[in-house]
């Protein structure tokens, strides 16, 4: 049985579950609450020394962690992952897009808005991160203009994005700048099996 140790309001491991779910694996979910310090344990560094959900137990002794590392290991043979090479490489890079130019402008920023107090982090790194969000939304947007989605079709590229971008606004995105990227929201939402944030 595949055990996700996760926290609930990450969108790195939300993209894990929501695949999960698409794919139908059943999983037992454990919460390890990052504000609480309990992916620092040191069992938990046994099982991931980078000390971060979202982390997979494969269940026989080995562990996955890094989302989009997991979004790859479930997708292989699904139609999640293109099995062409060259459009295999081209998801990956939206997926290394995702984790150098996204999820460091637009996770964190919500993160601090979050969880942070003001003073708590610093104000003109927040405003650079926002600025280089922003880009980031920008490169999706124009992609977005001519594609319906982030591969050939639907697939784990769309879950990786779509986890931190839905949530854009709460690290001070406005979304309304950028409507090729509120229509594929709601296609995403509209896929079979989709399951929210907030579901486990
Ligand atoms: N690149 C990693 C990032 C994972 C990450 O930053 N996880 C955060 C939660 S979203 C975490 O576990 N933070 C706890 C900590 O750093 O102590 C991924 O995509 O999985």
């Amino acid at each position: 049985m595949l055990t996700l140790y996760d926290f609930k309001s990450s969108g790195n491991g939300y993209k894990v579950r929501l695949l999960l779910h698409q794919l139908r694996l059943p999983f037992i979910y454990v919460e390890t609450n990052i504000l609480k310090g309990e992916t620092q344990t040191p069992q938990f560094l046994e099982m991931n020394p980078n000390g971060k959900v979202p982390l997979l137990s494969l269940g026989d002794g080995r562990f996955l962690a890094e989302s989009n590392a997991i979004l790859l290991h479930l997708a292989e043979g699904t139609r999640f992952l293109p099995s062409d090479s060259w459009q295999k490489s081209k998801l990956y890079e939206w997926l290394f897009f995702e984790q150098y130019s996204h999820e460091p402008n637009i996770a964190t920023p919500r993160f601090w808005k979050n969880y942070l107090k003001v003073g708590e982090y610093d104000e003109e790194e927040l405003k650079r991160r926002q600025l280089a969000g922003r880009k980031a939304l920008a490169v999706m947007e124009k992609h977005l203009q001519e594609q319906k989605f982030f591969g050939p079709q639907y697939g784990i590229a769309d879950i990786a994005l779509y986890a931190y971008t839905h949530k854009a606004e709460e690290g001070g995105q406005i979304l309304d700048d950028f409507p090729a990227i509120k229509d594929w929201i709601d296609r995403v939402k509209s896929q079979p099996g989709h399951v929210t944030i907030e579901d486990i």
